[in-house]
């Protein structure tokens, strides 16, 4: 099938999140969709501040941040861990005061649960993988909700995948995480737009970041989706980052519970 080339070159720019600060969560390198997306909110005037994993990612992260037309602080935090959680907001509340939006793009899964059958997943397997892939959501959100409430509001976006919905070979157990997380979008989004913070996904097609290219067949799949997608080409990473800017700007404002499908059509397609 014929492809599309890329789209457009300059990245857009305004001047809509000026004045907006926010917290960027799984930016391990200038692959990442969460970096994509910090530069999309950067180029539009926002004000950054990034949790990442642990001391291995902390030197790749520094490094991009320093590209970043405004002072970025670096938070260490391990999802899984309650205490680190505590004390990144209590931080950001010292740094920023308040909170604008925040940006979850955080998935882990035991490699021996990203192949072979579902139905072999451990008890171990499925708690690590919903802790840090979906509960994170709900635990960063809430620790994030004072501080929105003392900007007035606040919009919230995570990063899911079509596994959540549609069997997907070898995503297995992040199939079940991620549909727990867009349930968590939607539950949270019901409890917290009285307090004017939105709760919304993005489905993302594949992209090939740290998190994707360990995969056997990726590349394959890849393939598929650029020849079964109406556009016919794999999604770019400034799309993602667009998508982002669009749901955490007022653009977004009457958007709350929401999964968002940024797949070049893909997920349309029935046979
Ligand atoms: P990535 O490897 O760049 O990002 C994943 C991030 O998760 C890393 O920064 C890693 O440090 C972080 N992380 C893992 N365990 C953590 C923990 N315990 N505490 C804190 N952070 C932790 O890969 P990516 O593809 O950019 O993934 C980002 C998000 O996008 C994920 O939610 C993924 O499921 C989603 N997504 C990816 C694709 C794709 O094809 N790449 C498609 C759809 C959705
Ligand atoms: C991941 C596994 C299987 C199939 C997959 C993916 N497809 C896509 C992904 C088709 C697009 C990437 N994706 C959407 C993810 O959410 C990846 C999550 C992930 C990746 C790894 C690799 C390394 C590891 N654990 C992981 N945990 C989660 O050890």
């Amino acid at each position: 099938m014929e492809t599309n080339q890329e789209t457009q070159q300059q990245p857009f720019t305004s001047n809509l999140l000026k004045g907006k600060k926010g917290l960027v969560f799984g930016v391990a390198n200038k692959r990442s969709i969460a970096w994509g997306i910090a530069q999309a909110l950067s180029n539009h005037g926002a004000q950054l501040g990034f949790g990442y994993q642990g001391e291995r990612i902390k030197e790749s992260v520094s490094k991009l941040v320093e590209g970043l037309p405004t002072q970025s602080p670096l938070y260490e935090c391990d999802v899984t861990r309650d205490d680190q959680i505590q004390a990144l907001f209590g931080q950001v509340e010292k740094d920023f005061g308040s909170l604008d939006f925040l940006v979850h793009c955080i998935a882990f899964a035991s490699k021996d649960d990203l192949a072979g059958r579902t139905v072999d997943t451990t008890r171990e397997g499925y708690r690590l993988s919903h802790d840090i892939s979906a509960f994170s959501l709900i635990a960063l959100t809430k620790a994030a909700e004072p501080l929105f409430e003392k900007a007035g509001g606040g919009s919230v976006v995570a990063l899911t995948y079509l596994g959540a919905d549609k069997v997907v070979p070898n995503y297995n157990v992040m199939g079940l995480a991620k549909a727990s997380l867009e349930s968590g979008v939607r539950y949270l989004a019901a409890d917290l737009g009285k307090k004017n913070i939105r709760v919304n996904g993005i489905s993302a097609g594949p992209i090939s970041t740290l998190a994707a290219r360990g995969i056997s067949g990726f590349t394959t799949m890849l393939e598929n989706h650029r020849n079964r997608a109406p556009l016919g080409r794999n999604v770019e990473l400034s799309e993602i980052g667009n998508t982002a800017f669009f749901l955490l700007s007022p653009l977004g404002s009457g958007i709350t519970g929401e999964i968002i499908y940024v797949d070049c059509g893909y997920r349309t397609i029935g046979a």
